[in-house]
């Protein structure tokens, strides 16, 4: 049954100012991501095939600015494309650094409780893993501030089982990746299948590439990242991977942009952020709305421009693109 994203957004902020309705509600969460792994053999990826996905809409970071987040739903008409049965894709980073993270949070698992496996909540770095730690990393102490020490702890510990569960990248077939960094740079250099590339179980390179690269224009395949974690990846290896798995393009987060997207090697890879304010004060923020199943073509550049929606409502245009 469909339900509106306007009243989510109220029941929302009423359960995050109770510590055992959040609980609830992350219980759930958890509950339902557990079952997802399953229905999906334990792949560490989702596919969905464009047929059958009329439309798609694609958020970066978040971060806690659930008013950047409001504003973005109503722009690309959330509502509407998830009850017509549409996808949504989350590209990771709900938690830290913004002043709605416990919201965001909450919002998030409501979303996708009503929507099911049309919502997609892909693993940031800032749903890290506890041998990967980011900074910041202060979810844990906002958590403390509003709820007190104990709760705090419990509600952290189910948020870390919900990290754990999420996918780490969504590949919609024919056309493009999904991940929060970057694509498996390693394994990309002996995969032959999309199926070698993407089943990365526990490797550990594999889960820091992808949640913590950035695409940069070197000529070499990629060198280390001044981020500590990840790598800075070139050309070279988004065209393997591109060729490995038969698509267009990566569609990524992770890098404040000033316009909220930004491209990197000849428009084969997208960046979108999506949150404003606080710490990077980028003059806008941006999500991606396509229609897979009608425009199959939409990820070839510069075409994809066109399907870009901003926080501002400005229209993105070549003279905001950086190279
Ligand atoms: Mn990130």
């Amino acid at each position: 049954m469909p339900v509106s994203l306007s009243r989510l957004f109220v029941e929302a902020s009423e359960v995050s100012k109770d510590a055992d309705a959040v609980l609830n509600a992350l219980e759930s969460l958890l509950k339902i991501l557990v079952q997802d792994l399953k229905s999906r053999n334990s792949r560490p990826y989702v596919i969905i095939d464009p047929k059958k996905c009329k439309e798609l809409v694609v958020f970066g970071d978040i971060h806690g600015d659930l008013q950047t987040f409001i504003r973005l739903s109503n722009a690309s008409n959330l509502d509407e494309v998830l009850s017509k049965g549409g996808y949504v894709i989350f590209l990771g980073d709900y938690v830290d650094r913004g002043p709605y993270q416990i919201e965001t949070l909450v919002l998030l698992s409501m979303i996708k409780k009503y929507y099911g496996e049309k919502v997609i909540l892909l693993r940031g770095n800032h749903e890290p893993p506890e041998w990967l730690p980011p900074y910041p990393h202060d979810f844990p102490y906002r958590l403390a501030e509003r709820f007190g020490t104990n709760k705090a702890k419990e509600i952290y510990g189910v948020s870390q089982a919900i990290f754990e569960q999420l996918p780490l990248m969504t590949l919609l077939e024919g056309q493009a990746l999904f991940v929060h960094g970057g694509p498996p740079i390693t394994r990309s250099a002996y995969a032959k299948t999309p199926e070698e590339l993407l089943s990365i179980d526990g490797d550990r390179v594999s889960i820091e590439e992808i949640l913590w690269s950035d695409p940069d224009e070197i000529e070499s395949e990629w060198k280390p990242s001044p981020r500590g974690a990840g790598k800075l990846f070139g050309k070279k290896v988004t065209e393997r991977v591109l060729g490995i798995l038969n698509i267009r393009m990566i569609v990524r987060a992770h890098e404040p942009c000033n316009y909220g997207f930004k491209f990197n090697h000849d428009g084969k890879v997208l960046t979108l952020f999506s949150l404003r304010g606080y710490p990077y004060f980028n003059v806008d923020a941006a999500i991606l709305k396509i229609r897979p199943s009608e425009d199959p073509e939409w990820c070839i550049f510069p075409k994809v421009i066109n399907y870009i929606i901003t926080a501002s409502g400005q229209k993105p245009s070549y003279n905001t693109l950086r190279f």
